[in-house]
């Protein structure tokens, strides 16, 4: 009887290999970049469980040098390898091999911190090429190995220790995943979010690709993590400690505000430690309790506004760095990739928990409610000041388009905005040469003095009153804020061409900034490019080459022949370029390079290659592009 059992619940545990390795998709999202990350969180997920539920008290996770094997490991009680009564063998292979219901994907119910998780360990046991257990529990440490989910082992007994614990190392499958590696810094954010969640947890993470290590470990929860947000994106704040509310259950929930200086309001939000990118009815839940409480707060404290003016909704937020935290038993997911909670109750939970509290703390801080008051106040004067302002400078391009330009601008001779371009170019100098090589039909020059302003931390007004900026705005004559209009946007193709240095890349930053800031739809809808201009030209002989960094340097150098004596030179600068050099290796449309900006799915802001017309393939290309815009990554990922 017990045989024939254990042959029905192994044809059970084949069935459900098959069908995960036959829809990877089905259970892990996708196959792409995300889903093989996916895997490392649905193992750290079961190691998190066992901590914040009080059993382990550190955890490591390590990235091996191969970049494609992950190690976790826990100090917990070790997974049970008892025999399962009904399956006839250990309990830990049940939980690696037996498809468990649930899960992020088929938004069925799921099973929360506090009760068994670990759902998708076999989805993951599953897709990866080989996994081995390690437990330490009953007096022992146990092992048992799988390949692509297939028990390859019997769980073997080794020796004794008193230690508890559980260990799982894999590395995913190539034939579902290809070759892919896993990016340690995505890992590090991911787990040190974690920590920001799980409050007092401590996680330890190695990267064996760069020999680093990381202690992740925040006493202060969310409180730090909004102030981390805060800072990484250099904003000046309103009031110095945040706001928060921690609710230890029904439902656990826990809440952390601060007022800045920004144009834009942000929201983090997460249900049972999972990230939902798209928010939902938890974080629509915190945005009514912010209204409801400064509205509450203004009629009940006879708060007296400017005559005539009205605080709408985004007054009311602007600035606001946000992040929610909540755990709720039946977490339903809608939206293309599930990030978005739905379950409708949780907004009123939500509005409830945090207005009531956001009251009292504005009752209680009235030197911070005051803060918060004039900021918000300013906030509504500056929307109403910049809609007069963009309404003129839309009237003003309507009536005379050209003469309306700044007289900085080399404007070019067509008037196609389909087959016309805008180049905006750091300094007087290179934008002398730009102007002289450039091809005038087609090509336009605007040449950027001194410092761009900060566009994340202004204010719509200031940018108007900020000349490189709104000489930008009039040479594209397309408007800005809630008055663009791309149908009279000038130039189909806006490309920034900057220094290859610290100053260069900042000014990049600030002006991606300010497009995303002001005039989103041109990123999004692909008008804005950057370009890619020389760093060495190296000689041999007759022979020219061109290398816009260090590494396409050297792999120019590596392919000469070794008896040849290269002469390499650095440009300083874009205005120590002879224009027709700046034409030939920059701007003609036949040999440069440009890279596209654009904002992919996960809704962060990063730049894709497009090489148009390549003299040579160089990789190293893409990684130039995303480092300059490291910073903004940060700054505008939602
Ligand atoms: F699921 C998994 F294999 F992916 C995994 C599970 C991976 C890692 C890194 C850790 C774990 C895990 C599971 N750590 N700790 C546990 N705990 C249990 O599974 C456990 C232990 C004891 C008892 C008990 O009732 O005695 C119950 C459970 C669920």
């Amino acid at each position: 009887m017990a045989a024939q059992e254990y042959t029905s619940a192994s044809i059970e545990v084949l069935e459900g290999l098959e069908a995960v390795r036959r829809r990877p998709g089905m259970y892990i999202g996708g196959t792409g970049r995300d889903g093989f990350h996916h895997l490392v969180w649905e193992i750290v997920d079961n190691a998190v469980d066992e901590a914040i539920n009080g059993f382990a008290s550190s955890i490591t996770v390590q990235l091996h040098r191969d970049g494609r094997t992950v190690t976790v490991r826990d100090n917990g009680r070790g997974i049970p390898v008892d025999i399962h009564p009904k399956k006839g063998i250990p309990a830990v292979e049940v939980i690696l091999t037996v498809l468990h219901a649930g899960g992020k994907f088929d938004n069925s119910s799921y099973i929360t911190s506090g009760g068994l998780h670990g759902v998708g360990s076999s989805v993951v046991n599953a897709l990866s090429e080989r996994l081995i257990v390690n437990i330490k529990r009953d007096g022992y440490e146990w092992t048992q190995e799988f390949r692509r989910g297939k028990a390859r082992t019997k769980l073997e007994k080794l020796d004794p220790t008193r230690a508890t614990g559980t260990q799982i190392r894999f590395s995913p499958d190539p034939e579902i995943f290809g070759d892919q590696t896993f990016d340690g810094d995505e890992i590090r954010k991911r787990l040190e979010i974690s920590t920001y969640l799980n409050r007092g947890l401590k996680i330890i993470f190695k990267d064996d690709t760069n020999n680093k290590r990381h202690e992740l470990h925040h006493e202060g929860g969310l409180a730090d993590y909004v102030q981390h947000l805060v800072k990484d994106r250099e904003l000046r704040c309103v009031v110095d400690e945040p706001f928060t509310v921690v609710r230890p259950a029904d439902p656990r929930l826990e809440v952390a505000l601060m007022w800045t200086e920004s144009p834009s309001e942000r929201f983090k939000s997460f249900v049972n430690g999972i990230p939902t990118n798209d928010g939902g009815t938890h974080e629509q839940g915190l945005k009514d309790a912010i209204l409801k409480a400064i509205r509450n707060y203004i009629t009940t404290h006879n708060v007296s506004l400017p005559r005539g003016l009205k605080l709408t909704a985004d007054d009311i937020r602007e600035g606001v760095v946000g992040v929610c935290s909540c755990f709720i038993a039946d977490p339903q997911f809608q939206g293309q990739t599930k990030d978005k909670l739905n379950n409708v109750e949780v907004r009123a939970l939500v509005e409830g928990a945090i207005r009531l509290e956001l009251e009292r703390w504005l009752q209680e801080n009235t030197t911070a409610a005051d803060a918060l008051l004039s900021r918000i106040v300013m906030a509504a004067k500056a929307r109403e000041a910049s809609r007069a302002a963009s309404k003129q400078v839309r009237r003003k391009s309507a009536v005379s388009r050209r003469l309306n330009l700044p007289g900085k601008l080399a404007d070019c001779s067509s008037s196609d905005p389909a087959a016309t371009e805008l180049f905006i170019v750091e300094g007087d100098s290179a934008g002398g040469s730009a102007k002289q090589g450039r091809d005038r039909k087609t090509q336009a020059i605007l040449p950027l003095r001194g410092k761009v302003l900060n566009a994340e931390q202004a204010t719509l007004k200031k940018v108007l009153g900020n000349k490189e900026l709104s000489d930008i705005v009039s040479a594209l004559g397309c408007g800005l804020g809630k008055d663009l209009d791309l149908s009279r946007l000038r130039y189909h193709k806006i490309i920034l061409l900057m220094d290859a240095d610290q100053d260069g890349h900042h000014i990049t930053t600030l002006m991606l900034t300010f497009f995303y800031n002001y005039m989103k739809p041109l990123i999004t809808e692909g008008y804005v490019y950057l370009a890619d201009p020389p760093l060495y030209r190296i000689e041999v002989g007759k022979e020219t080459h061109w290398a816009s960094d260090e590494k396409a340097k050297e792999r120019i150098l590596k392919k000469l022949s070794p008896r040849s004596k290269p002469e390499i030179s650095r440009f300083k600068g874009l205005g120590e370029m002879m224009p027709k050099t700046l034409y030939n290796t920059t701007l003609n449309p036949r040999k440069r390079r440009l890279l596209k900006v654009v904002i992919p799915d996960g809704k962060q802001l990063e730049t894709q290659t497009v090489i148009e017309e390549l003299m040579g393939k160089d990789a190293s290309c893409r990684y130039r592009a995303i480092m300059a815009y490291r910073s903004l990554v940060e700054v505008v990922d939602a």
